[in-house]
């Protein structure tokens, strides 16, 4: 019986092309609203097997969530290979120029849970499948080149300290509270990533304009078994950006999915993200000459040192069909490593080759989940491992061992081991003597304060002062007594200036200088590490917000929309209203966006195109006023029609030259940020 009462809902007929709806067992399926009942008000039956199927696949759709960087975007896409590595590396992907290696990419932050905000102050997980004809290789980096800990024996610490507390289950996604502070104030080894984590780079304007990097030093192996140490770098095509705190704060509230989105629409325009892959080689030799350990995930090698050699570029063009099926059951594993690549001794390395086999059985349920579309290899694959939960194969014959003597009876011998299969790189390892078993750390491991000092040196004043402020903020939310002097008494060792800016900032006394186990020397400000030195004047992938209402003029409209356009950018069109808004020719636009819905942290840069009435009309606008004022506090180029003067001015602009018409010299100003302006806007540490 359908329906009752008249309120069946109507499904929309199916088309002759449409598949029939089915069950799981492929029964075809008559009726997808109504349960079975006993009578029309009767209670449901147990014989409704079309409910219960249902029911129960939904109850089970979710799949535990990873520990660390549940929260991810991801992409497929493509390497393509700049030219013959052979001198260097027998690895199959790196040996014809030109040549494309499929990708799948996916970005992550670190500390929140998979529904939580795309931007909060925390590094960025950047993991690259490559689908090699020998194999998949997972290079499952992040955006920042250095780590918190030296030794895997430090992780389930350092993830339990900084996720959400363990009575309250808060903070979640921020390392601004009680129990990350206290183990990181007790970690000097933590002192070089903070810096980073404390700095710009926790704040990507977008996952398109970060850079990523292995981190850890590993080997490439050529045809005659010559070791090579290197370190991947990923460098994006569009330069790097970040945004300010408070813009990141307010894009929080603007936009939870701001960065996944971003990189959907990105790909859904054409407009094909883009990095280079490089690498910094170096041998023993020059190993041995470094006043750091190469083996030491704290520690990073200057680019002015060793410069990056650029070898071919990824290029992610294509979003995934299901975010679960691709997204979320993706397993990546540093140990998927291909011949002509390896491991080095780097301790931090070495755990994490066990830990996420270890965690895709757990998430995924199964020693098979190798057989996932998204996990499976590209190329052929066989072996005599058989059976387990969800086999999706069905392997013939009885050749489940090896040695086998089955292929001279007539049946298939299965596979066999071959010269060019993958085989560690034998050579004395990485500058330690090998043999008695210990739990030590090497000495030159100890040296915690060279390079945070050297990251500090190299940043710009106002990047020092971002990150002097961040350390204010995060220590401002510790309520346990003794953790902020702890904090700043160790970052003394990095910067004294530092310090004293951080205790001025939380209002404490300059506290005692703690100790450092190894003394820093003074190494070379690297310029490599600066965002702003780094950043591209560009309005490639950045994105214009125009504000217009009743009466604004549509030929100026129009003009910035072409200019942006012809400069790489994207307009989005703001108004009070999403539909019918009369312009002065008594044309009608539609909006890209409602205001109140579409503040003006989503933009690079903004244009408020407003006649006289519509200005007066939205000087009443809290929402208009507050588009203008962020923009301005976010250090971003403002274009405006004369008109809309007395917006800004209650806003609280103050001409620079950010602040311009709409005639091409906006065009120039919205490519930049105005760090210049910030004293002017906001206080810093
Ligand atoms: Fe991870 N890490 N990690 N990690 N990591 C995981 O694996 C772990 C480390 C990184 O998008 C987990 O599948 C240990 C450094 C990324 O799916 C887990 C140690 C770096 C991703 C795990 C580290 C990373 C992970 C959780 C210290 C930068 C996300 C879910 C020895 C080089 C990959 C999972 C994705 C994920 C363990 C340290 C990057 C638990 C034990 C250093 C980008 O296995």
């Amino acid at each position: 019986m359908h329906g009752n009462g008249g309120e069946t809902h109507q499904q929309t007929a199916g088309g002759p092309k449409d598949p029939r709806l089915t069950t799981d067992q492929g029964i075809p399926i008559s009726d997808n609203q109504n349960s079975l009942k006993s009578g029309t008000r009767g209670p449901t039956l147990l014989e409704d097997f079309v409910l219960r199927e249902k029911i129960f696949h939904f109850d089970h759709e979710r799949i535990p969530e990873r520990i660390v960087h549940a929260r991810g975007s991801a992409a497929h896409g493509f390497f393509e290979l700049y030219e013959s590595l052979s001198s260097l590396t027998r690895a199959d992907l790196f040996q014809r120029k030109g040549e494309r290696t499929p990708v799948f990419v996916r970005f992550s932050t670190v500390a929140g849970g998979a529904g939580s905000v795309d931007t909060p102050r925390d590094v960025r997980g950047f993991a690259v499948k490559f689908y090699t004809k020998t194999g998949n290789w997972d290079l499952v980096g992040n955006n920042i080149p250095v780590f918190f800990i030296q030794d895997a024996m430090k992780f389930p610490d350092l993830v339990h300290a900084v996720k959400m507390e363990a009575d309250s289950g808060f903070p979640q996604a921020a390392s601004a509270h009680d129990t990350f502070w206290d183990w990181a104030s007790l970690m000097p080894e933590s002192t070089h990533m903070l810096m980073w984590a404390m700095s710009d780079r926790t704040l990507p304007r977008s996952l398109r304009m970060m850079e990523g990097f292995g981190v850890h030093t590993f080997k490439l192996v050529n045809e005659k078994g010559k070791e090579t140490f290197v370190k991947f770098h990923w460098k994006p095509k569009l330069g790097l950006q970040s945004t300010v705190w408070d813009e990141t704060l307010k894009l929080q509230a603007a936009d939870n999915d701001y960065h996944r989105r971003d990189l959907r629409e990105a790909i859904d325009a054409g407009k094909f993200p883009e990095w280079e892959l490089g690498i910094q080689t170096f041998d023993q030799a020059f190993a041995d000459k470094q006043p750091y350990d190469v083996l030491d995930a704290t520690k990073l090698i200057p680019e002015e040192q060793i410069p990056v050699r650029r070898i071919g570029r990824l290029v992610l063009d294509r979003n995934p069909d299901n975010h679960f099926a691709e997204n979320e059951q993706v397993a990546f594993c540093p140990a998927n490593i291909v011949p002509g690549i390896d491991f080095s001794n780097d301790p931090l390395l070495q755990g994490r080759l066990f830990s996420y086999l270890d965690t895709q059985k757990s998430r995924l349920g199964t020693a098979n989940f190798h057989q996932l579309p998204i996990n499976a290899p590209k190329c052929p694959m066989a072996n005599f491992q058989r059976d387990g939960q969800m086999q999706m194969g069905v392997p013939k014959g009885r050749a489940n061992y090896e040695p086998n003597s089955l292929a001279s009876h007539g049946e298939e011998g299965g596979p066999r081991e071959s010269a060019l299969g993958f085989a560690t790189a034998p050579g004395r390892s990485d500058r330690d003597e090998q043999g008695d078993k210990l739990r030590v750390r090497p000495e030159l491991f100890a040296d915690h304060y060279s390079q945070a000092r050297m990251f500090w040196k190299s940043l710009t004043d106002n990047e020092q002062a971002h990150v002097a402020s961040a350390f204010v903020f995060e220590l401002a939310k510790v309520n346990l007594n003794d953790v902020q002097a702890r904090m700043v008494g160790r970052l003394r060792n990095v910067d004294e200036g530092l310090a004293k800016r951080i205790a001025d900032g939380l209002g404490i006394a300059l506290p005692a200088k703690l100790r450092a186990a190894k003394e820093p020397i003074e190494m070379k400000p690297s310029p490599a590490l600066s965002i702003q030195k780094n950043m591209l004047a560009t309005l490639k992938g950045r994105k214009v917000g125009v504000l217009f209402a009743e009466g604004s003029n549509g030929g100026d409209i129009d003009r910035v929309i072409k200019q942006v356009e012809k400069a790489g950018g994207t307009v989005f069109l703001v108004a009070p209203k999403l539909h019918g808004t009369k312009l002065e020719n008594g044309k009608e636009l539609k909006a890209d966006g409602q205001l109140a819905a579409s503040p003006s942290q989503l933009f690079d840069a903004v244009v408020v195109i407003l006649s006289a009435k519509g200005t007066q009309m939205l000087l009443k606008e809290g929402a208009a006023v507050q588009f203008v004022m962020d923009a301005f506090g976010h250090l971003k180029a403002i274009g405006h029609s004369d008109s809309a003067r007395p917006l800004l001015d209650k806003a609280g602009v103050v001409p620079d030259e950010g602040v311009t018409g709409l005639s091409a010299v906006f065009v120039e100003a919205a490519a930049k940020r105005f760090y210049a302006r910030e004293p002017s806007v906001r206080t810093l540490a």
